[in-house]
């Protein structure tokens, strides 16, 4: 998902998808629930009449008094199910219903959507119970589409899922682009800590063991002398501490969560 064509390209998957598939998974990150929902898939599986289903993914990443807030308000508009794809929860949630939709339509085709990264691959492999998708901590894993059965009458396929041109430092900031293919990551990193602060400035004192000030520009400081991220001169070497900060984020190391 480097090129504007290759990104184009994905799109379009995506949006094949959603005319081929008879149920869509929309995968979010249950760390960032409302931030990873996307209103293009949710529009065009409505125009087209299809079933959506909200996953909400990473379970193991927060609390239960949150996913509870975040499934009761998802739930207003769509179907929402807790789910781990690393501790194997919500399997038989989801497959109920599933198997529900396949019953009466005799055969269904599942689309299985979402941000890069999410975990729609791991999401695949956790449902089919072995591993058949390539996952990967690098968002932009999977390519191009494929098809996987998981029983009789139920096909998932898997897919890079984005349906957006939003820009990279956005992407970033929901854990869907490689931070080293940043241009400025400082930047992004900044104004990352600026929300956590806000939301959640306990998930950065468990994970670096800092003092977390309210200015974003301190914080990544007190984050880069803490990991001991130097230039020659003993000034911190920002970008390597921005990047820090933005992969831990995207591995789950850090576990910030807010919905919004
Ligand atoms: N903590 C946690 N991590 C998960 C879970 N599911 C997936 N991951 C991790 O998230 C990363 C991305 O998983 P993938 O399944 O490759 O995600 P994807 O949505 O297919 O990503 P793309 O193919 O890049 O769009 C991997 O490092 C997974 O191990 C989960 O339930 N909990
Ligand atoms: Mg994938």
């Amino acid at each position: 998902m480097q090129k504007p064509r290759e990104w184009l390209r994905e799109k379009s998957i995506a949006k094949q998808v959603l005319k081929d598939a008879n149920v869509v998974l929309e995968v979010v990150d249950a760390r960032i629930p409302l931030e990873t929902r996307n209103s293009t898939v949710e529009q065009l599986a409505k125009e087209r009449n299809k079933d959506l289903i909200v996953v909400l993914n990473k379970t193991d990443l927060v609390p239960e008094d949150f996913l509870k807030k975040a499934k009761d308000y998802i739930e207003k508009e769509y179907k929402t199910i807790l789910f781990s794809a690393i501790q194997k929860k919500g399997i038989d949630d989801l497959m109920k219903i599933l198997k529900q939709i396949a019953k009466e339509k005799k055969l269904i085709k599942v689309g299985i959507l979402g941000y890069p990264n999410v975990g729609k691959s791991s999401l695949i492999n956790a449902l089919k119970k072995r591993k058949i998708a390539t996952t990967s901590p690098k968002p932009g894993m999977t390519r191009g589409k494929q098809l996987i059965k998981l029983d009789d009458r139920i096909f998932l396929i898997d897919t890079p899922g984005i349906i957006t041109l939003e820009l990279p430092e956005d992407l970033a900031l929901k854990g869907s682009w490689i931070p080293d293919k940043l241009e400025d990551p400082v930047e992004v990193a900044i104004k990352f800590l600026q929300k956590v602060i806000e939301k959640a400035p306990q998930a950065l004192k468990q994970l670096y063991k800092v003092e977390v000030s309210s200015d974003p520009v301190e914080t990544l400081e007190n984050i880069g002398n803490k990991l001991n991220y130097k230039v020659k001169g003993g000034e911190i070497d920002y970008d390597r501490t921005a990047k820090k900060i933005l992969w831990d984020w995207l591995k789950g190391n850090l576990r910030a969560y807010w919905l919004e």
